[in-house]
């Protein structure tokens, strides 16, 4: 029997923790021969709701569930935890402006680095989810010293797993058979999702179609959009999709990516493709035996350069806002 792994969720009482505890329990994420240990963090207002989901987990009698604790202090909940996944953020109300979204949820984040460096295991794994994810992250990792930046990233992988379906449907071929696209940037509206490496069955997506039009006129909008089409539909924002993107990036992380492929994950610039260092961006990345690196050989071309660095004008903004949180 392999030792349990610890996972900690913040946020674990909202729509999104609610789609993905029961998941991660099941092994869908880690392995189904890999058991785990939850610690499941919300605030103390949602205390009766988390005593709820730990009660359901325990109805589902998952054979690879360690066992569950509730927490309403980082420090406790992040003790010893091998994979973080920070879920929890405070959603933007009724007359708030980013700057101010950005100023609270900065100052949470900056918390959670610190209580991550304190306690959690040394070679811990920490995704970001909450919004606004990729300045989140970077105000993280910035407060988690002595942690290396490559024990960080937030999450891309919902927009990526988005355009895999768009392809998929557009070619009729099917899912896993559409490999190696990318979403540049922010986790916003200005993202960039760039299909123009896109193989399938080891043909580029032009053998397929040259249907250029679509790709601007259907395909980036729909991607950028995406998000709030379905705030629009269902009235609430995505959950069981976000909640199984993170499934996916952290399987990917842990257990690498697959053969001939690669997938998008924000991580630290270090200046790759003349973006700006120092703020975390969507990359294409490869992921083997827990670690990750950057697809860095890859011809862009103008149109790519141009929509990036709409990505990169708006993290250096948001970077500009949160200056003060980021240790000198
Ligand atoms: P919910 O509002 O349903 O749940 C959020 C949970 O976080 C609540 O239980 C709340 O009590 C808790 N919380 C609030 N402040 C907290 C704090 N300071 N520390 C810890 N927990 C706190 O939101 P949900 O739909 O689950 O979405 C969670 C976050 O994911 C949001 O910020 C959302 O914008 C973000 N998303 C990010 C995505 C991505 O791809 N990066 C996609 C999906 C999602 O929109």
């Amino acid at each position: 029997m392999k030792t349990p792994i610890r996972i900690a969720i913040t946020g674990a009482g909202g729509q999104i923790g609610y789609s993905l505890v029961f998941r991660i329990a099941s092994g869908a994420m880690l392995g189904f021969d890999q058991p785990i240990q939850l610690q499941l963090f919300d605030l103390p207002s949602a205390h009766t709701i988390l005593t709820g989901v730990q009660m359901e987990l325990e109805d589902c009698a998952f054979p690879l569930l360690k066992g569950i604790t509730l927490h309403d202090t980082l420090t406790t909940a992040f003790r010893d935890a091998d994979i973080i996944i920070l879920v929890g953020s405070r959603p933007r109300s009724k007359g708030m402006e980013r700057k101010d979204l950005l100023e609270v949820n900065g100052a949470i984040f900056v918390e959670q680095g610190r209580a991550i460096a304190q306690v959690a295991a040394p070679h811990v794994k920490v995704l970001i989810v909450g919004n606004p994810a990729n300045t989140n992250a970077l105000i993280a990792l910035s407060n988690a010293s002595p942690l290396s930046p490559k024990q960080f990233s937030s999450m891309m992988r919902l927009d990526h797993n988005r355009s895999l379906a768009q392809i998929a449907k557009k070619i009729n071929c099917p899912i896993e058979q559409v490999k190696r696209m990318i979403v540049w940037g922010n986790h916003s509206c200005h993202q960039w999702p760039d299909p123009s490496h896109v193989h399938i069955n080891q043909k580029p997506l032009s053998e397929y179609f040259q249907d250029t039009q679509w790709i601007h006129d259907v395909f980036v909008p729909t991607i950028q959009q995406r998000g709030a089409a379905i705030i629009e539909a269902r009235g609430l924002s995505s959950a069981a999709s976000a909640a199984n993107a993170i499934i996916h990036h952290m399987r990917d992380w842990v257990q690498g990516t697959k053969p001939d492929d690669w997938v998008s994950m924000s991580i630290l610039s270090q200046g790759e493709y003349g973006i700006e260092p120092g703020i975390c961006f969507g990359f294409p990345v490869i992921c083997s035996e827990g670690e990750y690196w950057i697809v860095t050989d890859l011809v862009l071309s103008a149109e790519d350069r141009k929509q990036i660095q709409v990505s990169v004008a708006e993290l250096i903004s948001e970077r500009n806002l949160i200056a003060h949180l980021l240790p000198k």
